[in-house]
């Protein structure tokens, strides 16, 4: 079988000038799901497919799919790929290295003129980060049948915008029905997006699971009054209620020995006005472990903390589970595929667990699947300043290819 090999520099021109779209004046990118910087980026995405010689389709939920045929054409593929919608000033380097080094590996095989026995897909999943429309890993989601297609698109944004409308209106509201085809396996390469393959100064990991997360909306209602004249005593502040449930975050998370992390991200006050007293606040928590009872026990704290703290403040209040992922170990003969591959490139790897959410989270379901970390700088991610070697990069996407080549030979 003649040699198949990367071509670092092409990828690097792509990556280059893929990141140029929804480019931010800090190095990052915005590029926010179904907005018109994440058109162009499809627009873009499916120009290079094409010129790749793929089959390209799209699906009701406008994922994006280009396959490359195999000598078996009707074996199940190899699908691999990430995301390339972005945080509103995220990082370069998330979901886009996953599905671009997924476009370099089917080039590689282009330029050896070999074709797998299996066909080959290489895949973008809209609306992954779940940053303009909740909950994250939507296209996926639909794909895997966790969620369904009415569901997905009723989801709005703050501005009220129909996931569905928007969808229509970058025109990637596609013909294939959004259901999972029959895969022979998946295969993710993304950036940590945490501190541990740069603490240990290796270049890959093999991912054995995901943590389990849990996403919940809070609303509080309490009553806007004049800043200056009302008396401490007759005030009902959501925002306060707000401050004491953060803080409860810290202390359920501070368990010694637990992986559980908490976040409050997101938060609307209104009339967020310096001298009115907060009547209505919004807000998000997120928490995450990879023992599913361990993300159970923080929900069912925290419901009792929002309750505690409205009741102390005189306050109406609602809580909402807007989504719940839970913890999966990956498939051990892909996790295995992955350990081979990295050796097969002679670069050092360990084994890692995510913290962080990702399409393989749901593909895990209905079909084998691992993926592949490659070191963040500084463990930062979701963040302008987010950045990965180059070499790490093409080390990761080799293992990627021979990941990819020995799955496609089953
Ligand atoms: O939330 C996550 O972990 C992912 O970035 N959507
Ligand atoms: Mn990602
Ligand atoms: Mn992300």
């Amino acid at each position: 079988m003649p040699s198949v090999s990367l071509d670092s520099e092409r990828f690097r021109r792509r990556f280059d000038t893929f990141n140029k779209i929804g480019a931010t004046e800090r190095g990052g990118v915005n590029r926010p799901s179904l907005s018109d910087e994440n058109k162009a980026a499809r627009d873009t995405l499916v120009e290079w497919f094409r010129e790749a010689g793929l089959e390209v389709r799209i699906d009701t939920m406008g994922n994006i799919f280009g396959r490359r045929d195999g000598t078996d054409s009707d074996a199940a593929p190899v699908l691999f790929g990430s995301h390339i919608d972005s945080q509103y000033n995220g990082g370069r380097y998330d979901g886009v290295i996953g599905v671009l080094g997924g476009l370099e590996v089917i080039e590689a095989f282009n330029d050896a003129g070999v074709t797998t026995e299996r066909p080959l897909e290489v895949v973008d999943w809209s609306n992954e980060e779940g940053v303009r429309f909740q909950p994250d890993m939507l296209g996926s989601g639909v794909y895997c049948d966790i969620f369904d297609l009415d569901y997905a698109y009723e989801r709005e944004d703050k501005e009220s915008r129909r996931f569905g409308d928007e969808l229509e209106r970058i025109g990637y509201k596609g013909e294939t029905s959004c259901e999972a085809d029959d895969i022979h396996c998946y295969f993710e390469m993304h950036v940590e997006q945490g501190p541990f393959l740069e603490q240990q100064d290796i270049p890959v990991a093999a991912v054995e699971g995901v943590f389990g997360f849990s996403w919940l909306n809070v609303t509080f209602e309490g009553q806007a009054n004049h800043a200056g004249p009302t008396p401490m005593d007759m005030r009902h502040d959501a925002f306060v209620a707000t401050a004491d449930v953060t803080r409860a975050v810290r202390r359920i998370t501070a368990t010694e020995g637990t992986d559980l992390v908490g976040t409050v991200g997101s938060v609307d006050v209104w009339p967020n006005a310096i001298n009115v007293i907060p009547e209505t606040v919004e807000f998000t928590l997120d928490f995450r472990s990879y023992d599913d009872a361990v993300v159970d026990a923080a929900v069912e704290q925290i419901r009792e903390e929002v309750a505690h703290a409205a009741e102390r403040e005189g306050l109406e209040y609602e809580i909402e589970e807007i989504m719940r992922v839970d913890a999966d170990p990956f498939d051990q003969g892909c996790i295995d595929t992955v350990v081979e591959a990295a050796e097969t490139v002679g670069c050092e790897y360990t084994r890692l667990v995510s913290g962080a959410g990702h399409d393989a989270n749901y593909l895990n379901k209905i079909a084998p699947t691992s993926m592949i970390f490659v070191p963040s700088v500084d463990g930062i991610s979701h963040r302008e300043s987010e950045f990965t070697e180059w070499d790490d990069i093409v080390t990761g996407t080799e293992v990627l290819l021979n990941a990819v080549q020995t799955k496609a030979a089953e």
